[in-house]
């Protein structure tokens, strides 16, 4: 039996959107412009990694404890927008899908890199879809380290060859692979190239995809 692992901002809901806006309030205030593009850079990358990608663009040094205040300002402005998150944000086809394997009772877990993760299942209503969370909350390496994937299929208590991964991120992909698992890329087929397996959105998947990769 096959067990599913999921990313979880650009896959089962868009954070980034929110991410986007706190990142660029921060930049506002640095004064420096911080445009959508430079947000894709991002995607999936740790909190701090985001801030010094950020610094970088704006052409600012900061000493460690500025870092941490900026991050953390950054973060109180995150979670005030995804506490306000509902049900309505989960991504087209998700629910369907994550329904399914519960019926078929296939295994699953988030795999991600968000310390946000625990709020974010709670707001929207995805919490009971899932046997295990695997987040920033009880990992330390980033994407492409596989460390996420594996601590997912070590909470589940399976093997990580029988796991998929469903990633946004090239960085994810990477991950998934050097976990030993296979990976299936939501997205863009140019951006996911490494991926087993590339699909545009979960509109109309069903369990059928397990078997195609
Ligand atoms: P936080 P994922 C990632 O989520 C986001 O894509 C990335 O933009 C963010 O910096 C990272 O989580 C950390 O998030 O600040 O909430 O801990 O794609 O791995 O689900
Ligand atoms: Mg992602």
């Amino acid at each position: 039996m096959k067990s599913c692992i999921f990313d979880l901002d650009g896959v089962l809901v868009d954070s980034a959107k929110y991410h986007y806006l706190a990142w660029k309030a921060l930049a506002d205030k640095l004064g420096f412009v911080f445009t959508e593009k430079d947000n894709e850079r991002l995607k999936g990358v740790s909190r701090m990694k985001s801030l010094e990608i950020l610094l970088e663009i704006g052409k600012i040094t900061m000493s460690d404890g500025e870092k941490e205040q900026a991050a953390a300002e950054k973060n109180e402005l995150y979670r005030s927008y995804i506490s306000k998150m509902t049900p309505e944000e989960i991504l087209p086809g998700v629910e369907n899908f994550l329904k399914e394997l519960k019926s078929l009772g296939i295994k699953t877990a988030i795999g991600s890199a968000s310390k946000n993760t625990p709020l974010i299942l709670e707001r929207t209503g995805l919490k009971k879809y899932f046997d295990a969370v695997a987040d920033g909350t009880n990992v330390s390496k980033a994407k492409p380290d596989p460390e996420v994937f594996l601590k997912g299929a070590e909470l589940l208590g399976v093997d990580p060859k029988t796991c998929i991964v469903f990633e946004d991120a090239a960085a994810g992909v990477e991950a998934a692979h050097r976990a030993g698992m296979k990976a299936v890329g939501i997205g863009s087929q140019t951006v996911l190239n490494e991926a087993d397996l590339v699909i545009p959105n979960f509109v109309g998947v069903t369990s059928d995809i397990l078997q195609k990769i």
